[in-house]
């Protein structure tokens, strides 16, 4: 699997993980939380990123000016891909946490139009076991995410946030002949998809948006607005990385990479 790694920048640390890291980090060093996307292209309508709440992430270094904030098993892959880590095989980690700790930062998320930053959320069905366990949070076009935010809003004192921080304007980035151009909500209201632990209709959702919005989308915002999303999918990845806001990350396949074989 071919992901888009993308860098969001911390501008400001919740409190208990501004404790954690208290001496840990050089004056002027910049973390980066690691989101991994299929979707580049949407990155514009990016209006928060989720975390596991009580997922273990690890703070690794990458120089002494740059820290990824991802899982430990994905920066271990990472280690193993050129140009990421400066020595192949190696990931050195200075800090852990668990998602809850990061809950209320805030980052910079490259190209969104939220410029003034998106907070890190829970989000309790992010997998360990895929990406970086870092997902950026594209309502219009993630039928998963739309459905997260719904609950997050509706829930917010039970996950202890602030309701506004959930509530920034859902972009439309991409329109469709089946679904409009806020696919996600569209999908998510059709098929009556009340939770994010809706889990067998929500991978439905997610098919039908994948291929919609892959083979039939057309961009109607941004820089290569009015192109097909299947054009302007690899422009965006391009541009991004390009600027240097992102890189390739390949999930290995978990055969090969697995220790018993
Ligand atoms: C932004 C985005 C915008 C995404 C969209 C999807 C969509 P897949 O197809 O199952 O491999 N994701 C990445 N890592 C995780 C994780 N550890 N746990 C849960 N979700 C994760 O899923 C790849 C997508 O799932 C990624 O691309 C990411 O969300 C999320 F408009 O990034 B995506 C129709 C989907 N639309």
């Amino acid at each position: 699997q071919e992901y888009t790694a993308l860098k969001l920048k911390v501008k400001e640390w919740a409190e208990p993980a501004q404790k954690i890291l208290d001496g840990k980090l050089p004056d002027g060093a910049n973390v980066y939380f690691i989101p991994a996307t299929l979707r580049p292209e949407t990155m514009y309508g990016q209006t928060c990123c989720f975390v596991g709440p009580n997922i273990e992430y690890g703070l690794f270094k990458i120089s002494e000016t740059e820290y990824f904030v991802c899982s430990p098993r994905a920066a271990r892959n990472m280690s193993y891909q050129p140009g990421i880590f400066p020595t192949w095989g190696e990931h050195p980690q200075v800090a852990c946490f668990s998602g809850k700790d990061v809950i209320g930062t805030v980052v910079d998320a490259p190209l969104s139009i939220h410029t003034n930053g998106v907070r890190i959320l829970p989000m309790e069905t992010v997998k360990d076991t895929k990406g970086t366990a870092v997902v950026t949070c594209v309502p219009s076009d993630s039928p998963d995410d739309y459905a997260t935010i719904i609950d997050l809003a509706k829930k917010a004192e039970y996950y202890g946030i602030k309701k506004e921080w959930v509530e920034l304007e859902m972009l439309p980035i991409i329109d469709t002949p089946s679904y409009g151009n806020l696919t996600a909500k569209k999908l998510v209201e059709d098929l009556k998809i009340q939770s994010p632990k809706d889990t067998k209709k929500l991978e439905e959702a997610k098919e039908k948006a994948y291929k919609e919005g892959f083979y039939k989308g057309t961009m109607v915002y941004g820089e290569f607005k009015g192109q097909r999303v299947e054009d302007a999918k690899n422009l965006v990845r391009k541009k991004l990385i390009d600027s240097g806001d992102a890189f390739n990350y390949a999930e290995p396949d978990g055969k090969v990479m697995s220790r018993s074989g």
